[in-house]
């Protein structure tokens, strides 16, 4: 059972924002608590890898914090001889998705390393995860990483891909950062709180639109994109190589 998140109560733990044990520790009540429809995402990418993933291949799960979006795979995936391989470059997050795994009942196999995953290989993938990693990844290094990917993935491979967003009409944007303040409003969190973070994340979590997204993905060779979820300020994309 997570903690509950009150890391921006008091004050600061940290200028910018860091996925250390103190994170760790109130990690998913964080995350439902913060991102609309996060849990809804969970499930559907379990019932997407029921239809993609293919027998012999890797389902990768990129920046898999506690391992909520590989764990929710592994109870879905039909195809043979699949396995599970969830990165994260936290430490203290690897150790977390390694009881999380321990205490998990499916029989797929997986594996948890902690890796950068702009130095990870890609290879024989039929899903890759990046479930609200890319956009902790520094704007000039994103390009290389989606290539990367589509160059890891089999023919008919699928890139399941979740954003925070901005909007290119500013007016739009600032409507939905403000809706999304009250969701976590409505989730319990107080306004100075939301602040704090909101600050915390400030050079560490770099959103774009969902233009520069589709852009990206098509340039890196994808043939099919499409969104297939949005809250607000959020957002979660497929893309397909050709098979
Ligand atoms: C979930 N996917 O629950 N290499 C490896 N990991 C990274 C890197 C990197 N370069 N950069 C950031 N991370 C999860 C939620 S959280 C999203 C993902 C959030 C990791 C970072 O350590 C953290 O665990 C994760 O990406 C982002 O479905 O906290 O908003």
């Amino acid at each position: 059972m997570s903690e509950k998140d009150t890391l921006y109560l008091e004050g600061l733990p940290h200028a910018d924002f860091v996925f250390d044990d103190q994170v760790v520790a109130v990690f998913p009540d964080m995350i439902s608590r913060s991102v609309p429809g996060y849990s809804t995402i969970i499930a559907m990418i379990g019932s997407l890898s029921a239809e993609y993933a293919l027998p012999n291949t890797f389902c990768y799960d990129l920046g898999c914090s506690l391992g909520a979006a590989s764990l929710s795979m592994r109870h879905q995936i039909k195809a043979e001889n699949c396995s599970i391989i969830a990165l994260d470059n936290s430490e203290a997050m690897v150790q977390g998705c390694r009881e999380a795994v321990a205490k998990d009942s499916a029989d797929i196999p997986m594996e948890v390393r902690c890796e950068n995953i702009l130095e990870s290989h890609v290879t024989n993938a039929s899903m890759v995860v990046m479930n609200f990693t890319l956009q902790f990844v520094q704007p000039q290094k994103r390009d290389a990483l989606i290539s990367k990917i589509y160059e890891g993935l089999v023919p008919g491979g699928m890139l399941i891909l979740s954003e925070k967003i901005r909007f290119e009409d500013s007016a739009l944007n600032e409507l939905f950062i403000g809706m999304h303040h009250r969701f976590k409003e409505a989730q319990g969190y107080s306004k100075l709180e939301i602040s704090r973070k909101r600050s915390a994340l400030e050079n560490v979590l770099v959103p774009e639109t969902l233009s520069q997204h589709r852009e990206r993905i098509l340039g890196a060779g994808f043939s099919a994109y499409d969104i297939w979820f949005q809250c607000f300020n959020f957002a979660s994309m497929v893309a397909v190589k050709e098979s």
